[in-house]
């Protein structure tokens, strides 16, 4: 091998803190108090999802922080740039009001300045809610998946179902979809897929009822994750968000032992109906987290940030792709990088 040319004694110092690293690393993974890997994969899987929106916040912003100075015309533009990436007006005003604050307060002249507050403020919002474990280890929990038709519950479920298989966790499925024709059979194809079972009665069934058998089984048979499938359903249709609350009704009363989640499920590309969607199905049934759903497509984003900064709502997964493992847990630092990188103002 060509080492020839490397001093051992200048390479031995670096060797020693790589080591000492390695010894850290591992007892902190021993102690469990580092995922190295998830997190390694976080981060990587969200930058790579996220580049899309990244090129869609890049055509809105690109110009405005590489002005000359920051005026009047900035704070408009910047205004009007984040509204396009559907933040939202609300958020987008707030967020443009705080900026202004912080510029007026010390004195700052550079539009990059302004990127990197935005930056920081972005990573904040979202990490600020992000403290609670989506599905905690070793806690038996009851995941109630609710969202518009077609957002991508079904899907998002078998990926969800697959991940925590593959982090040894006895898994169930509920196909309390049965509204819509096809809808079990196709939870049961993920189920197989997956290898992972599915409790289901027959279409046109009470989806309360589904619901009341899958906890029972996963009682009888100790498993610890019961994922409730629910049929799409229009924020706007009462009777439907009724019988949805009735579904939750039934898990918080029969999941004794159990946590109960509820996740929603959005489309990325939604836009700012995403928002009048969160709001609808929080006063339903009280929504812990979002699933973001297709960021691989041509999605903005901003919608994330709007739910997070007005509902408080975290968001927990990013869907990536149809696929089963096109899911990873949503990395707020790599998604501020991505859509606001230091690039964009130089
Ligand atoms: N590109 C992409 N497509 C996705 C993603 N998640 C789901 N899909 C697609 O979106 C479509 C709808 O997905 P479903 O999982 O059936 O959605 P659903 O919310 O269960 O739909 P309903 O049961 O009809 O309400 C399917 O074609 C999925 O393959 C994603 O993250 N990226
Ligand atoms: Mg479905």
């Amino acid at each position: 091998m060509a080492l020839s040319g490397l001093n051992p004694a200048a390479a031995l110092p670096g060797r020693w803190v790589k080591l000492i690293e390695t010894i850290r690393v591992v007892a902190l993974l021993s102690e469990g108090k580092l995922k190295m890997f998830g997190r390694l994969r976080r981060k990587q899987k969200t930058e790579e999802s996220v580049q899309k929106t990244g090129a869609a916040w890049k055509r809105a912003l690109g110009g405005i922080f590489r002005r000359s100075g920051i005026d009047d015309g900035f704070w408009e533009e910047l205004e009007e740039a984040l509204i396009v990436s559907d933040v939202g007006v609300k958020t987008s005003l707030e967020l443009v009001a705080e900026l202004r604050e912080l510029v007026d307060k010390n004195g700052w002249k550079e539009p990059g300045q302004v990127r990197q507050a935005l930056h920081d403020r972005i990573v904040e919002t979202f990490a600020s809610l992000a403290e609670e474990d989506p599905l905690p280890d070793k806690t038996k929990t009851v995941l109630l998946v609710v969202g518009v038709n077609g957002a991508g519950k079904t899907t998002s479920i078998a990926k969800i179902a697959q991940s925590a298989k593959s982090e040894g966790r006895s898994v169930l499925l509920a196909a309390a979809d049965t509204f819509r024709a096809g809808a079990i059979e196709q939870l049961k194809i993920w189920g197989d897929r997956v290898g992972v079972p599915v409790i289901a009665q027959s279409a046109g069934g009470d989806p309360g009822a589904v619901t009341f058998d899958a906890i029972s089984a996963a009682k009888a048979r100790g498993a610890d994750l019961v994922i409730v499938d629910t049929a799409g359903r229009l924020h706007t249709k009462h009777n439907l968000m009724e019988e949805l609350k009735k579904v939750r009704g039934i898990i918080d009363r029969e999941g004794e032992g159990f946590l109960t989640r509820v996740l929603l499920v959005i489309d990325g590309n939604t836009g700012q109906n995403g928002m009048a969607q969160a709001k609808a199905f929080t006063e339903a049934v009280h929504c812990d987290g979002v699933m973001l759903t297709k960021l691989d497509s041509t999605a903005k984003g901003g919608i994330a940030l709007a739910i997070a900064g007005e509902l408080g709502l975290p968001v927990w997964f990013a869907g990536t792709g149809e696929k089963v493992g096109d899911l990873s847990e949503f990395d707020p630092a790599a998604f501020a990088d991505t859509i606001l990188p230091e690039s964009i103002a130089s």
